[in-house]
């Protein structure tokens, strides 16, 4: 066996079933193993970075990695961006790359002056970098990247093959694969958490994206459900990190950079914090330091360094431990909920809609179009069986604020990495991995020329999402910012008017090109019902900020990082 048919075969050991990659003379030799082997399905990528998001999003809804293959150097190296992403959004994904030789002189084809610059370039954005020295120890590299990341919080691995490695035939006649066992116990519960959770006035939970990581939002809205508990989730600019449906009665919204008033009240008044799959240590436990009186009592896969407020702390898989809180909570006589404070939050969350809703409905004829006014068509359009997919600029802050997601999973972002050109590869795999759901992506003009290489992949393979392009030749976002921080001078934010309807035509897609309220209504019903991927371009207008800038509770802390103590 060579080292293309051991990578194959570890690969379908462990399960997976797409790869998303693009080829050259340092991976060859695994593509031709995939020229034979059917039960992997390669899509070809025509840009790495895509490749990369297109992987971390499958990884995200799946729970199993996502598979990113590319070339040694400039391949790899195309893929940082989406590695570093997938690192932050804690999503598993395996990413190999073909490597330059064992012994290599200096400046090889696609390498530099060290031979371990691949490793060391994603040693900080990996949960493991390694450069693979013999073909014998290929199969136990992947088997230890697949362990590592799923295991605990999820994250990306990257695992180089020298050429020379990868081209060599194993003298091993057996090599081993078998896929690691993922089982992880059950937090332990103790009689004292579940006397602070019944005995709590006004406890609230707090939920971060392992739990979305980790597929268990059903088993998060049971508990809340039994509590009587609201709910917040961890939120960043571009979308929250949970999604749960909007109308559930228990739902306040989001706390972050950016917190919805609801949610904030919830915080502030509650007396006990039920974390759930939040990482400590980063921006997402600060508000952890607001439980007071009765501390935080803490779910999630690790451990880690905890405000003091933190008073107990429960490792263990979250789908497991909510599991056996929810059943030993049900063995009592249930909580009396505190109805005052569940009517305040929710008066909140009804007033705040209603604002942005009054803005929307001043500005429903304006020409072009207000972003607000296209979103709010998607909450009656969309539905349970679609996901929406964000990318990153304003008019996609503005799909955020206005569109409430009917499911679970309802919605996608980019997460606190916050790259632009996420919405076109993530709709790839998210139709990928949920083929029965219709996916819709929204994305700016900005965001799709950052990404728009693999729109040929739509029309090659048939993927049916929609593309709805928020086209105001801006980058509407950096405008903003400057409108408020330059006293009203701009620079590097005009872009090109780019006819994105023509270019997808161009390619054998389907486009339409709207510019009224009825025509983005027609066009939104006409491309979800189609067989086919559809590119529409609205023309839209930057000049409204999004409504979170007005309406939402600003953390300058927590939206940059760290700035004061
Ligand atoms: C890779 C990357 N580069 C730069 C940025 C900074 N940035 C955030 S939003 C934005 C403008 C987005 O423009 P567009 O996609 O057209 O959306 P719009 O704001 O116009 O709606 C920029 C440049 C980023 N988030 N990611
Ligand atoms: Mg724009």
């Amino acid at each position: 066996m060579r080292g293309g048919d051991i990578i194959v075969k570890a690969l379908m050991e462990i399960g997976s079933k797409f790869v998303f990659g693009l080829p050259g003379v340092h991976c060859l030799d695994v593509y031709r193993v995939l020229c034979s082997e059917k039960s992997i399905k390669h899509i070809l990528m025509k840009h790495e970075i895509n490749a990369g998001v297109a992987a971390d999003v499958y990884g995200r809804l799946t729970g199993e990695p996502g598979i990113v293959l590319t070339i040694a150097g400039p391949g790899a190296t195309n893929c940082v961006t989406a590695v570093a992403q997938a690192y932050a959004a804690a999503s598993p994904l395996i990413h190999i790359s073909g490597d330059i030789p064992l012994h290599p002189y200096k400046e090889p084809l696609h390498g530099v002056d060290f031979d371990d610059f691949l490793v060391r370039v994603f040693t900080p954005i990996t949960k493991w970098s390694i450069r693979v020295k013999h073909v014998d120890d290929i199969a136990p590299a992947l088997v230890r990247a697949y362990e590592t990341s799923t295991k605990g919080r999820r994250g990306p691995v990257h695992v180089s093959i020298p050429i020379d490695v990868m081209n060599s035939e194993s003298e091993s006649p057996i090599v081993d694969i078998s896929k690691p066992s993922r089982l992880c116990k059950v937090g332990e519960i103790d009689d004292e958490t579940i006397n602070r959770l019944l005995t709590a006035k006004r406890p609230i939970i707090y939920a971060g994206k392992n739990v979305s990581r980790y597929q268990c939002e059903e088993k998060l809205l049971e508990l809340c459900e039994v509590l009587h508990a609201p709910l917040i989730v961890h939120g960043r600019r571009d979308g929250n990190d949970i999604v749960v449906p909007y109308e559930h009665p228990l739902y306040a919204g989001f706390v972050g950079g950016l917190s919805h008033p609801a949610a904030f009240h919830a915080l502030k008044a509650s007396d006990l914090i039920l974390s759930v799959g939040i990482r400590l240590g980063c921006g997402e436990a600060a508000p952890l330091k607001d439980a007071k009186p009765l501390g935080c009592i803490h779910i999630d896969v690790e451990g880690g360094a905890a405000p003091a407020t933190v008073n107990k702390i429960i490792v263990g898989d979250i789908k497991e431990t909510i599991s056996a809180l929810i059943d030993r909570l049900k063995s009592f006589p249930p909580r009396e909920p505190d109805t005052i404070f569940l009517k305040e939050i929710m008066e909140i969350k009804r007033q705040t809609a209603e604002k942005i809703e009054r803005e929307i409905e001043v500005h429903k004829n304006s020409s072009p179009l207000h972003p607000g006014v296209i979103a709010k068509i998607l909450n009656s359009t969309l539905g349970e069986d679609s996901i929406l997919v964000l990318d990153c600029g304003l008019s996609t802050f503005w799909v955020r604020d206005v569109y409430k997601s009917p499911c679970i999973r309802g919605v996608l972002s980019p997460g606190g990495y916050g790259s632009m050109g996420f919405a076109l590869p993530a709709s790839i795999a998210t139709k990928i991995a949920y083929p029965e759901k219709k996916v819709f992506a929204a994305v700016g003009d900005g965001g799709l020329l950052m990404s728009y290489s693999d729109l040929p992949t739509l029309v090659e393979n048939n993927i049916n999402v929609v593309i709805a392009v928020f086209n105001d030749s801006k980058y509407g976002q950096v405008w903003q910012l400057q409108k408020k921080l330059f006293r009203d001078q701009f620079i590097a934010v005009d872009l090109q008017k780019v006819d994105f309807a023509r270019i997808f035509e161009a390619i054998g897609g389907k486009s339409i090109s709207a510019e009224t309220f009825d025509e983005v209504k027609v066009a939104f019903d006409e491309a979800l019902g189609s067989s086919r991927p559809v590119l529409i371009d609205i023309k839209t207008d930057f000049r409204y900020n999004a409504p979170g800038s007005e309406l939402f509770i600003q953390n300058q802390d927590l939206e940059i990082g760290r700035i004061t103590d």
